[in-house]
């Protein structure tokens, strides 16, 4: 197997996919990179810092390591981006181009890059919002993100980079933290009602969001990549899905485990962020072309990350 870099690999999912690359294709061939280093198990193992807006030093890394494919991860997620939106459009952007240039200059295999929800809108219907749809997206993230879909169809067309994406929706696991996202509650809801606290949720009540485990996750970008060429018809990204709920559900859920659990609602700037994306996702051309299909509903979802969170904080 042709070595791997990841960039962004110490982020939420940056982790776990650098632990999960390497369980499949071996520790040195699987190089993390980040401006800070990872911690848990994606420690273990290969690590270079790299800033991805520093392109030569990108280019040095990918050719010193002999690098083949490249998964792209490092990006602003929407509540930072929307803080800074300087920063958001030019680290998302810049980033992308710097590695799909590089991907174009030195003959890459292979690359992966995160696309999101957050390219859908308000304009865009929020039920079982379809793979193409206007999108005309409200926040930094999201124009990034749409604008990022279309410099990966468009290096793929020109210039034959065999790019590949997903859509993510919020991703939700015990590994490690998210940073930054409109999504995150999500998961500090578990930390808190597992110490036994108050939670206090940045969404209202009602705010329903697409949202995935991060097992789920981590096995559609390894099936993605490992699809055949011909089987990959979408070179923006493709539409994921798992489940769909809203904070009150989750901490029903949560309550099932943990009754004594009690959140309230403090509403900030975020609540703009969720207002402007879908309730839920159809997702069947991954499903049909590639085989998607999620394992994790919020139930299972909830009593996995309880137990594992649990076995964790202990
Ligand atoms: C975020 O909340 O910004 C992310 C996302 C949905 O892309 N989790």
């Amino acid at each position: 197997m042709a070595k791997i870099l990841i960039t962004g690999a110490s982020g939420q999912l940056g982790s776990e996919l650098t632990a999960r690359l390497r369980q499949i294709h071996g520790k040195s061939k699987v190089i993390a990179s980040d401006i800070r280093k990872p911690g848990g198990e994606a420690a273990d193992g290969p690590f270079e810092s790299v800033d991805v807006l520093n392109k030569d030093r990108l280019a040095q890394v990918v050719e010193d390591h002999g690098i083949r494919q490249v998964y792209h991860l490092a990006a602003l997620l929407s509540a930072k981006a929307e803080q800074n939106i300087e920063l958001g459009w030019k680290l998302n952007m810049d980033g992308l181009l710097n590695v799909l240039n590089i991907a174009k200059e030195q003959s890459l295999d292979r690359i992966f890059w995160p696309s999101s929800i957050a390219v859908f809108g308000p304009d865009a219907p929020k039920e079982q919002t379809p793979q193409n749809t206007a999108l005309n997206p409200t926040t930094v993230y999201g124009i990034s993100k749409v604008a990022g879909e279309q410099w990966c169809s468009y290096y793929h067309q020109q210039f034959g980079v065999d790019v590949r994406s997903v859509r993510y929706p919020g991703l939700i696991g015990y590994k490690s933290l998210p940073g930054g996202g409109t999504t995150d509650y999500a998961v500090d809801i578990y930390h808190k009602a597992l110490k036994g606290e108050r939670f206090s949720c940045f969404l209202g009540p009602e705010s329903k969001l697409p949202m995935m485990y991060m097992e789920d996750a981590v096995n559609a970008t390894v099936q993605l990549m490992e699809a055949p060429g011909d089987a990959i018809d979408i070179r923006t990204s493709y539409n994921l899905a798992a489940t769909s709920f809203t904070p009150a559900e989750i901490a029903e859920a949560i309550k099932q485990h943990i009754p004594d659990f009690t959140i309230e609602y403090e509403p900030d700037y975020r609540q703009k962020i969720a207002n402007s994306w879908p309730d839920s996702i159809d997702d069947s051309p991954a499903r049909e072309q590639w085989g998607w299909e999620p394992q994790f509903t919020l139930e299972k979802m909830v009593a996995d990350m309880l137990e594992n969170l649990a076995a964790q904080l202990d």
